[in-house]
């Protein structure tokens, strides 16, 4: 049984932060290298190695890889909805040459396996609105959403026709305290947590009643080990996998929020984000990750609520 060592690309990101810290408690902290463009999350500092790493450098990534003996890669790295569109060259060529270099690597290295995230701005507005299936019209009409699905096909095609083991999850909008979100258009609802508890007010910049399907981080990180551990055997999705967790309103949260803050009041002024929102599901089918490796969310909107208000206080 070959020692594993994993790469975490983008680690001081919203989602790297926290899967490299999950990542730690399974493998050790020395084998898990957490690497980013940027420096150094605090939470990570001191707690396992960190290397510095542009990911468009497929050549310096290749010596990571061999001199660190790593047999797996998490690919974190992206630039997300909203700031993509503000770039859209930039984002194209970062979300896909940056997984092209990872997948590269991974078959010239026989890698054990790839974690690359995707995400439900896969879908567009011809796809179905409720219960979005695995597999429907899928017509992207953001940058980030279009380099998500052109990404899904590498990661299918890496799979059967090299026979590497890259897994994928369509991500739903992610909640979490820990670390920044990533200049999404999902990110009001992070926001609005630190706005309720700091100022008791905050400016939305979605229409009350946009729905999006949501999830809270813990439920994000427990998705994603339990799909990289599952049997190979089981995994029947190399594209990527819908998961769901919860789909709520600006004004629902709004409304979950004031049960802990009853002074706290919501307005609403729509920008360039809603258009993008409009373009996306409102709830998720993900029954294809339940029957194949057992998916099941943790975390509601009320737990969600409790507990990100609880750990904010906390951080004070
Ligand atoms: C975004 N948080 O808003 C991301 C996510 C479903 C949305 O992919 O771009």
């Amino acid at each position: 049984m070959t020692k594993e060592k994993i790469l975490v690309i983008g680690a001081s990101g919203q989602i790297g932060v926290e899967l490299t810290q999950a990542l730690r408690k399974m493998y050790g902290n020395a084998n898990v290298v957490a690497s980013d463009l940027r420096e150094e999350n605090e939470l990570l500092k001191g707690t396992g190695p960190y290397v510095s790493l542009d990911v468009m450098n497929k050549e310096m990534l290749h010596v990571q890889v061999i001199r660190q003996n790593i047999t797996q890669i998490y690919l974190l790295a992206a630039i997300l909805s909203a700031t993509g569109e503000k770039n859209p060259g930039l984002a194209w060529h970062l979300n896909m040459q940056g997984l092209l270099n990872v997948l590269d690597i991974a078959r010239e290295e026989k890698l054990q396996k790839v974690y690359w995230p995707s995400s439900i701005a896969v879908f567009g507005p011809t796809s179905p609105k409720q219960n979005c299936p695995q597999q429907t019209i899928i017509e992207p009409i953001t940058v980030y959403g279009i380099s998500k699905y052109a990404g899904e096909f590498w990661c299918n095609y890496f799979n059967r026709r090299f026979g590497v083991d890259v897994r994928s999850l369509r991500y739903p909008g992610l909640i979490s305290y820990k670390s920044a979100p990533g200049g999404g258009t999902t990110d009001y609802a992070i926001e609005i947590f630190h706005e309720a508890l700091e100022n008791k007010k905050y400016k939305c910049f979605l229409k009350e009643d946009t729905y999006l399907p949501m999830m809270y981080m813990p439920d994000a990180i427990r998705a994603t080990i339990e799909l990289m551990e599952a049997p190979a055997n089981k995994i029947s999705i190399r594209t990527s996998y819908n998961i769901s967790a919860i789909s709520f309103s600006p004004n629902e949260i709004a409304t979950e929020i004031k049960k802990h803050i009853p002074g706290f009041k919501i307005s609403y002024s729509p920008d360039y984000r809603q258009a993008i929102a409009d373009s996306w599901p409102q709830s998720i089918d993900d029954s294809t990750a339940s029957a194949d490796w057992g998916w099941k969310p943790e975390y509601d909107l009320q737990k969600t609520t409790k507990d990100m208000l609880l750990n904010l206080k906390n951080a004070g």
